[in-house]
């Protein structure tokens, strides 16, 4: 039977405690050294890397952004795809995509080869852009607005999910991108 009483305040008995191994201490030296590695990769990756943000970033009061967005729409809309318009920018214009719970506004057709700064920021809360299937990703912040210049190299229809969990209908957040072959053909479809 169990009859000592004993506080987390005294030292347990027994020799349980022993200094560290050779290989745990070799093991935490790698660990250590991996960590400096991916930590000085960042910065690294910033100026090397190429895939990193543009720079052009600054604040913004969302509802403006927002206004901002709907007047980008008025100027170059050219169709509606359940409810949400379908904007078609020519080449080298600024492009304003707000992202907003449950939806992006508004949907997006670009040019193949074509570069377009693509705006983005958010009406309420953080939202993650992400293209699928192309791996493209970025956090999308509220009072930000962050220029990316694009040149997209692919023609298809693409799909932007939100990958930064963001409520209740997170997972009904799909937005989308067309983009064109040539601009020839960009007429011919109309809204898909
Ligand atoms: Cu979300």
């Amino acid at each position: 039977m169990h009859t000592e009483t004993h506080t987390g305040l005294d030292s347990p008995r027994g020799n349980w405690w022993k200094p560290a191994h050779k290989t745990e201490k070799v093991w935490v030296g790698i660990a250590f050294g991996w960590c400096m590695v991916l930590f000085a990769m960042m910065p690294l990756w910033h100026w090397k890397g190429g895939q990193n943000p543009s720079g052009i970033r600054r604040r913004v009061e969302p509802t403006a952004f927002f206004a901002r967005t709907e007047e980008f729409i008025k100027q170059y809309k050219v169709g509606d795809d359940r409810g949400l318009p379908i904007v078609q920018p020519p080449p080298g214009a600024d492009v304003y995509l707000t992202a907003m719970a449950f939806q992006w506004r508004p949907i997006l057709k670009l040019q193949k080869g074509a570069q377009y700064t693509l705006h983005l920021s958010s009406l309420d809360v953080n939202h993650g852009f992400s293209l699928f299937p192309i791996n493209v990703n970025f956090q999308v912040v509220p009072g930000y607005d962050y220029g990316l210049r694009v040149r997209p190299n692919a023609s298809g229809d693409f799909r932007i999910m939100c990958n930064e969990f963001c409520g209740i209908g997170h997972h009904t957040m799909v937005g989308r991108v067309i983009v064109d072959d040539a601009p020839a053909v960009a007429t011919t479809g109309g809204a898909r």
